[in-house]
């Protein structure tokens, strides 16, 4: 049967009971079992949506569901959970997210899998590490404990990718107020691009199909595609919010 993880979040109303009733309703699908549960840890709200904190874990489950069906479930308890939300609570109590399905690798409008931030927010991580240490991430090909192991290292190295040698040194000055801790550099400035990859905690590439780097040219590993928020700061503060150590 197919092994799957989900992360599980939720700020507002008793989410503790929400993801307890969530999971309970989960297990009485034939087709779903529950097979391990991370401890729900409290983490700072990533966004500038909600200052309430959240509550993160995720959830070890094995199904006999396609990828779309399991989805489908997900969303029926987030819509229920909601429904008694909106009525009493106010928005999102619960987001259920699918984030390994096996080692499938899913591209389609309705579902990405892995889930395309999982291995680089600490939320998501830090829970999924007790329960899945060492599943394969099947896209970086290294485990879930080891890109978790990988932010911790410091200084956490941030390399922007993509962009022109202006654009990259403005958006670097505005970072690095926002963020004294975390070095940052420019892919293109750097004279050996083999020690840049080796050091770098991220890799945002910020280009266009246009530009002299493309993406399938930076190492697999810390390479994220950040193209669609092109120079936008708060993307990539975002980002750095969610793989940096909670405060
Ligand atoms: N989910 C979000 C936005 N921000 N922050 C934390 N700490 N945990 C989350 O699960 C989370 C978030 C949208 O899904
Ligand atoms: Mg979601
Ligand atoms: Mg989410």
């Amino acid at each position: 049967m197919p092994d799957c993880y989900i992360a599980l979040g939720g700020n507002q109303g008793p989410v503790r009971e929400t993801f307890s009733l969530a999971l309970e309703h989960l297990v009485q699908h034939p087709e779903i079992s529950v097979i391990k549960t991370s401890r729900w840890i409290e983490t700072a709200p990533v966004g500038d949506q909600t200052t309430d904190p959240f509550l993160n874990g995720a959830a070890h489950l094995s199904v006999t569901l396609s990828p779309e069906s399991l989805l489908f479930e997900l969303q029926q308890q987030e819509a229920e959970m909601g429904r008694v939300r909106e009525v009493r609570w106010g928005a999102r109590p619960l987001d259920l997210d699918l984030l390994l399905y096996d080692q499938l690798k899913i591209h389609t409008d309705e579902l990405v899998v892995p889930h395309p931030a999982c291995w680089y927010r600490r939320f998501v991580l830090d829970p999924l590490a007790e329960i899945a240490a060492d599943v394969i991430h099947p896209e970086k090909q290294i485990t879930i404990q080891e890109l978790r192991q990988r932010l911790l290292a410091k200084p956490f190295q941030m390399v922007l990718a993509g962009l022109p040698s202006e654009e990259s040194a403005s958006l670097i000055r505005n970072l690095q107020q926002l963020y004294p801790q975390v070095q940052f550099s420019s892919w293109e400035e750097q004279g050996s691009a083999e020690s840049a990859s080796q050091e770098a905690t991220l890799i945002a590439w910020l280009g266009s199909p246009a530009s002299p780097t493309k993406f399938d040219e930076l190492p697999l590993i810390p390479r994220l595609d950040l193209s669609e928020y092109q120079k936008n700061t708060e993307r990539i503060v975002h980002v750095l919010q969610s793989a940096l150590d909670f405060q």
